[in-house]
């Protein structure tokens, strides 16, 4: 990597009585994925068991002293500038001293010594969402810039945001997100979290910066209101393209299927290209007729309500795919409810004409006697183990298969004339077979009704000889 200096991040999460420690756990899983998604390296956790986590602090004294170690900072709420603690966060502070004892006994990842410059990191990034306040107060004891949970989420779906429609909603959630953050930006590059009771010039501008977001979110939901159904477009682009979507849960396997099926292993192995690279590629070795296979925005568990719609829109590519492959990790107890949900969204963006096929993975993870009993539950899904060359084999030839059932064989007759489109067929269909004679070539394809189509049109626009 060129720049990890610019890209290391450490985790927080808050361990309450409430939530089973499974789920904190799953979570937080959950949460490293979708930052490595984001480009950034996972350095550091720090965690803590608290009653709650609404305060104002967040972490207690200790685990935020813990925090600035990973990133350089204070460990202090206070601003560089000495200004003394409102009384609110004062109050905070002192109840949560009560917690601290208790908490500071879980000693399973304290850090002693800090970490190597390098190892460094140049965020924060929560596994729960934060007010303003709370986020303003991380920010401050570690000196960098903190993600909350949903921040993390509407920067991924803006990446995943292709039609203008998606990238029109993203916008809409993110300056939803953004506005009760904003704060006072003083002289220079220092951020001065101006306190409750703080007036002064600044406020005019933050007052400024908030009416400049209404009035861009107002114009945002017009532009979207007016777009319209994208639907038909979509589907007038994507005609003569076969393309696969892969959609389900994140971490079902999805871009591993994607790696597989694509052969680009060694863009993946580097995050940071991975990530601006497009989701769309073709099936490798290619394919005639050529398949392209897109990874989509994975559902996450949990997702904030306010996100769902924005959610929804990074999907339009799935629903104006020619088959979707519904993924699903199979050794995962809770894939058939997720299996639910995936096709209840899927219909729900329109996607319902779509033909789909379902993929259960992880197969190597399971025995015997779960397998056959999953043949059983699902006879037609396809069984598989993204690292078995002989089940990703299998899944292609039933893509392929899938396609070619729908695809007629037929002899056409190339005249000597038309030798660029030749080139077009072989890139577009399957040729069979081909023979020359005097006037010129016959050739046997099996292709899609539209491709074959819109071939033929051309050759009756050559001129004969
Ligand atoms: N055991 C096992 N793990 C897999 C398999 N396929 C993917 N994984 C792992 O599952 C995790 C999630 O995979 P990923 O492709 O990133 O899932 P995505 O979130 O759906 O894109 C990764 O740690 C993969 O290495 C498989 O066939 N077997
Ligand atoms: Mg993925």
């Amino acid at each position: 990597m060129s720049k990890p200096s610019q890209s290391n991040a450490v985790l927080v999460a808050i361990r309450t009585p409430r939530v089973p420690a499974e789920e904190v756990d799953s979570s937080l899983q959950e949460l490293t994925r979708l930052v490595k998604t984001l480009g950034y390296h996972v350095v550091g956790r720090v965690t803590q068991k608290r009653s709650s986590d609404r305060y104002a602090a967040v972490l207690g004294e200790g685990k935020l002293a813990e925090l600035a170690r990973w990133t350089g900072g204070s460990g202090k709420i206070e601003s560089a500038f000495g200004r003394p603690k409102n009384k609110a966060s004062a109050k905070d502070e002192a109840d949560d001293s009560d917690i601290e004892e208790e908490s500071d006994e879980e000693a399973d990842d304290i850090i002693e010594v800090a970490p190597a410059p390098q190892e460094r990191a140049q965020i924060v990034i929560v596994d729960c969402d934060l007010s303003p306040s709370q986020l303003k107060n991380l920010e401050r004891a570690a000196g960098v810039p903190v993600l909350d949970r949903t921040g993390v989420i509407i920067e991924i779906f803006s990446r995943h945001a292709r039609t203008r429609a998606a990238r029109l909603q993203v916008e809409i959630a993110r300056l939803n997100y953004l506005a009760p953050r904003l704060r006072e930006t003083g002289s220079g590059s220092e951020r001065q979290g101006g306190g409750v009771g703080g007036k002064g010039a600044g406020e005019t501008s933050l007052e400024l910066d908030k009416r400049r977001i209404r009035d861009r979110t107002k114009e945002l939901r017009e532009e979207l209101a007016a777009i319209g159904d994208e639907h038909q477009t979509r589907r007038a682009r994507r005609e003569h393209e076969l393309t696969v979507a892969l959609v389900g849960y994140t971490n079902a396997g999805k871009s591993s299927l994607m790696r597989a099926m694509t052969g680009s292993e060694v863009l993946v192995a580097d995050k940071l290209f991975a990530t601006l690279d497009t989701t769309i590629r073709p099936l490798y070795p290619e394919t005639r007729p050529k398949v392209l296979l897109s990874d989509t925005v994975g559902f996450i568990k949990k997702l904030p309500h306010d996100l769902v719609a924005s959610f929804k829109s990074t999907l339009d590519e799935a629903a104006s795919a020619s088959l979707l492959l519904f993924v699903v990790d199979a050794s995962d107890p809770s894939f058939r409810s997720q299996l639910d949900v995936t096709r209840k969204v899927l219909g729900e963006v329109g996607a319902t004409d779509v033909p789909s096929l379902l993929v259960l993975n992880k197969r190597d993870r399971l025995g015997p006697e779960e397998l056959a009993a999953l043949k059983a539950e699902y006879p037609d899904a396809v069984l598989l183990s993204t690292r078995s060359k002989d089940d990703l084999q299998a899944l292609r030839e039933r893509i392929m298969g899938y396609f070619e059932s729908d695809m007629l064989d037929e002899d056409l007759r190339i005249p000597f004339t038309a030798q660029s489109v030749v080139a077009e067929i072989r890139a577009k269909m399957r040729v069979l077979s081909e023979a020359y004679d005097a006037e010129g070539l016959t050739i046997r394809v099996r292709s899609t009704p539209e491709n074959l189509a819109a071939i033929k049109q051309k050759l009756a626009r050559v001129p004969k000889r």
